[in-house]
């Protein structure tokens, strides 16, 4: 333990602007071992774990593969430390910043979709949680769900059960880039680095990334869904998958979305 302040503390002097606790990283910890460390971080920086937590939150890039770690830590945070006004405000302030990641807004909401809703600042009384499970059907090349719809800004968790022969991913990409997307993947499959990538293009028009998910695995994802109504692909990169392995996420406000 003393071990992990100390290398807390070289890196936060070392780098004093970027918060760093490389126990907290571990991919391998739960989420009791995962507080330990944040706890025993903040303490060597000299802040509140929740301060020092939204610090770490607040440099998570674009689809960054430790967003539902940081996430479940964030959701497990308890409703006294997460309501106090500063807190809230910080929260508002990332999910509404321009600059900030999807990662760093989906641990945002999750934080405060775990608060009791009259505890919530009122913008954020009414968050729209959307769980959903969607399986890759074994030697079909497809998912079973071809479409589902969820309203702007909702809180989403889509789930991705794997009981095909092959490896699949699941990204939600910008409306009419399907097939730049999908052929972009392919590409992907020609370059060395392409299967460390996951298949996952580098392009802002990939909004949301769930990466290789192994056969006879599942796995999940959550993400903020966009605000502007519309009809986003969701689609398997892996070379040569995504001509069928697709489907349809339709953004759209609850009436809209009833009257389909
Ligand atoms: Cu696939």
């Amino acid at each position: 333990m003393l071990v992990s302040w100390l290398i807390g503390l070289v890196l936060l002097q070392g780098s004093p602007s970027l918060p760093a606790c490389p126990e907290f990283e571990v991919a391998s910890s739960s989420l009791p071992e995962r507080r330990a460390a944040l706890d025993a971080c903040a303490a060597a920086a000299n802040q509140k774990p929740i301060d020092f937590f939204l610090d770490l939150v607040s440099k998570l890039a674009p689809h960054d593969s430790r967003t539902d770690r940081y996430g479940a830590v964030a959701a497990g945070w308890s409703a006294e430390e997460l309501s106090q006004e500063h807190i809230c405000a910080r929260l508002l302030a990332i999910l509404d910043e321009k600059g900030s990641s999807a990662s760093a807004r989906v641990v945002a909401l999750r934080a405060l979709h775990a608060l009791p809703p009259e505890k919530r600042p009122p913008s954020a009384r009414v968050i729209d949680q959307f769980s959903i499970e969607i399986t890759a059907v074994p030697a079909q090349m497809s998912y079973d769900i071809k479409a589902f719809t969820v309203s702007p800004g909702a809180l989403v968790h889509l789930t991705l059960h794997n009981p095909d022969g092959l490896e699949h991913n699941l990204l939600v990409v910008a409306p009419g880039s399907l097939a730049e997307m999908g052929t972009a993947g392919d590409r992907m499959g020609q370059v060395p680095d392409g299967r460390a990538k996951e298949f996952v293009p580098d392009s802002a028009k990939v909004l949301s990334v769930m990466g290789l998910v192994a056969p006879g695995k599942s796995s999940s994802m959550w993400f903020v869904a966009p605000l502007t109504p519309g009809t986003y692909p969701y689609v398997c990169t892996y070379p040569a998958h995504w001509r069928t392995m697709n489907g349809k996420m339709k953004v759209a406000a609850p009436a809209a979305a009833a009257a389909q």
